[in-house]
């Protein structure tokens, strides 16, 4: 047994140093963007985020972003990569962008399910989960968004590997999740808004139920159907003031196989829905 402890604990420091070796340190990327390392995906793929931050000795509050948990949600990438251009060409001369960043820091993540991306790019289009091996079973794939440590595993999931709901073995059993979700409890207490990006079906999922700035806007706001683990519902759980879900189009038409016509209207009006968030929750 003692052999069998040591070994584990060299596996993991050999884990450890080639992690190191493998993350690229703090990147400066322009004046206002750098790149941060977040961890590894299981099939060793680095993770990074993206800080939109504008220099100032001010203490900032953080709008976190995150697209791509899910594979086969190609559009909700391809926004959190708009939404950072829009905000890339505007800052200087935007007066909400300039105000906003005054006293917000948006920290994006452009795909969380790295390895399941690329494996809906190269392998399966349809591919919704991670991409970890289950051990003594033959499927693969755990529900990111049914991983996280909040009432993980009670409803709305599958305790079955081949199920497309599938919660993993435990809450953060995935790496992908584990990342996430240790970089954002560290900063919790700064975090005032949270953004997760999916598709389809054209809606915001919030807890809000009747709010205004949304309402005004025209964009429906839906009940959640009833399940656990998700990111949404552990954000919830560790106190981060607003967190919303967005489901980018369409409506079923086409559903994951969205027509290349319709990413750009999708994130012209995602961007204006993520603006007037922004603007409502910095007043708060
Ligand atoms: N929808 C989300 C899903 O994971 C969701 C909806 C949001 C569920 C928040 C739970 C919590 O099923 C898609 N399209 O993936
Ligand atoms: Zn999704």
């Amino acid at each position: 047994l003692k052999v069998i402890l040591q070994l584990l604990v060299l596996i993991r420091d050999v884990q450890e140093q080639l992690d190191k070796v493998r993350r690229k340190p703090s990147l400066p990327l322009s004046e206002l963007v750098t790149q941060h390392y977040l961890g590894m995906t299981y099939e060793n793929r680095p993770m990074y985020y993206l800080k939109i931050s504008q220099p100032s000795n001010k203490a900032k509050k953080i709008i976190w972003m995150d697209c791509g948990l899910h594979a086969r949600e190609w559009i909700s990438p391809a926004f959190c990569q708009w939404f950072m251009k829009e905000i890339l060409q505007n800052y200087k001369t935007d007066p909400k962008i300039k105000s906003f960043l005054q006293n917000l820091d948006v920290y994006i993540l452009p795909v969380l399910n790295i390895d399941g991306y690329i494996y809906s790019w190269t392998t399966e289009r349809l591919w919704r989960k991670s991409r970890s091996a289950l051990i003594n079973s033959t499927c693969f794939g755990t529900d990111l968004n049914r991983n996280f440590n909040g009432s993980w595993g009670s409803i709305g999931v599958s305790h079955n590997c081949s199920s497309l709901t599938f919660c993993g073995t435990g809450p953060e059993s995935e790496p992908e999740t584990k990342a996430v979700a240790r970089f954002i409890e560290k900063r919790k207490s700064d975090v005032l808004c949270f953004l997760t990006v999916h598709s389809y079906g054209q809606y915001i999922l919030t807890p809000q139920q009747n709010h205004a700035p949304c309402q005004r806007k025209g964009l429906r706001l839906h009940e959640l159907y009833k399940n656990s683990g998700s990111w949404w519902d552990w954000a919830h759980m560790i106190g981060i003031p607003f967190f919303y879900t967005f489901e980018l189009r369409d409506k079923g038409a086409y559903g994951f196989i969205l027509p290349p016509d319709q990413i750009q209207p999708t994130c012209e009006e995602t961007t204006s829905a993520v603006m007037t968030i922004t603007e409502y929750v910095n007043q708060k």
